[in-house]
């Protein structure tokens, strides 16, 4: 599965041209548009998630319901289009900090107006990948893959509750306004905080927690560094904007244990190898060894301020400061959906590498010929 995204966020559509998707498999468009409807959802996001309702067109590769097998291309059309079409901007020459802006100017000749490049480094592309990415998750549904994702920091606010039952992890935070475990008296922390940031025009990132489960193990491989699935997911999830970091199981803190406090030990009972903890976050040696797949990523507070920051003006190269641009004061809700989405084809691609890509009845009937999964637990 490939997914090439392509449109401005003031143009006339996201597109998402997806390759790859096998033949056969049922297409639940109000899934795809729930993903959509959620990648707009949660407090602190800007005017424009007023104006959009994002739903996905599909335009190619699906004939009564079901895949081809043919590239699939999805448009969710930009509502926006519209205000902007015949709208006269004035040239943006004060690039803003921690945008793709100053770069992208002398990058592709834009020195007349850094416009052409926000058009496109905005996040609004994410709308194309999420339409995309839902419909793998379809694909991934159909192995009976799950994945789900919480926020486990929102502009360094933790969450007070905490758990190891994914099931309660699960239930919690997806019936949560914040996408987490939060208590309502850490919900109403996080609002008073959001709503200072939007009276004082700053934004807020946070670390969004992801897990895949139940997920087969052999998925992904140690025989070449374009195979590991862990640096599969961390390349998708770094392709995201915002996102600056990611880790996997312990992560970071791997740093602070000796090495016997920080294996899994493997044990063998009724249902096969199985495991008491889960410090590798379900991957060793680039492979899903059954267990939960679990990585955090965190997101940088997004760059466009209403409080605006230090920048140079591109051609008088006076001090100035940086533009202000209509923009969501945080977006760590979105992002967590985002993240799903861009997993959703690595996870996708192992799983076809081991049982084929042509067609969903062979490849379902080769994975569920597979006698090791049984015994891997
Ligand atoms: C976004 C739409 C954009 C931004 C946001 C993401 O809408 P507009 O530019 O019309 O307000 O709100 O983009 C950014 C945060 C960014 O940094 O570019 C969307 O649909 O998600």
């Amino acid at each position: 599965i490939h997914i090439t995204t392509s449109g401005e966020s003031h143009g006339r559509a996201m597109l998402a041209t997806i390759t790859g998707i096998p033949s056969g498999l049922e297409i639940d468009l109000d899934f795809i548009n729930h993903e959509l409807k959620l990648r707009q959802s949660g407090f602190g996001r800007g005017g424009r998630m007023k104006i959009e309702t994002d739903t996905a067109d599909i335009l190619t590769g699906v004939i009564n319901g079901k895949t081809t097998g043919s590239p699939i291309t999805i448009a969710v059309w930009n509502k926006d289009w519209d205000n902007w079409k015949d709208k006269k901007t004035e040239p943006i020459l004060t690039p803003r900090p921690g945008h793709a802006d100053l770069i992208g100017m002398y990058k592709y000749g834009h020195l007349d107006d850094a416009r052409k490049v926000l058009e496109r480094a905005s996040a609004r592309e994410t709308a194309a990948r999420v339409a995309a990415g839902a419909l793998v998750k379809l694909f991934l549904r159909a192995f009976k893959i799950d994945m789900f994702s919480h926020i486990v920091n929102w502009g360094g606010i933790t969450p007070s509750r905490q758990t190891e039952n994914l099931t309660e992890i699960r239930e919690i935070s997806q019936n949560s306004p914040f996408r987490w475990l939060g208590t309502p008296s850490d919900d109403e922390t996080l609002t008073k905080l959001i709503e200072q940031a939007m009276r004082e025009g700053f934004t807020l990132g946070g670390i969004i927690e992801t897990i895949i489960y139940p997920i087969p193990p052999m998925l992904g491989s140690y025989q070449t560094a374009e195979q590991k699935l862990d640096a599969q997911i961390a390349a998708s999830v770094l392709s995201i904007q915002a996102i600056k970091g990611i880790e996997f199981g312990l992560g970071f803190a791997y740093a602070n244990r000796p090495g016997k406090d920080a294996m899994d030990a493997i044990y063998y009972g009724e249902r096969g190898y199985y495991r008491q903890t889960n410090y590798a976050g379900g991957i060793e040696g680039g492979m899903t060894n059954g267990n939960p797949v679990v990585f955090r990523s965190v997101m940088k507070p997004i760059p466009t301020q209403m409080s605006p920051l230090e920048t140079v003006h591109v051609q008088t190269k006076e001090k100035a400061l940086s533009v202000k641009e209509r923009s969501d004061v945080t977006a760590v809700f979105a992002a967590s959906i985002v993240i799903e989405s861009a997993v959703a084809p690595v996870i996708a691609n192992a799983l076809m590498e081991r049982y084929g890509s042509d067609h969903m009845e062979r490849i379902l009937e080769a994975f569920s010929r597979d006698p090791s999964l049984q015994e891997l637990g």
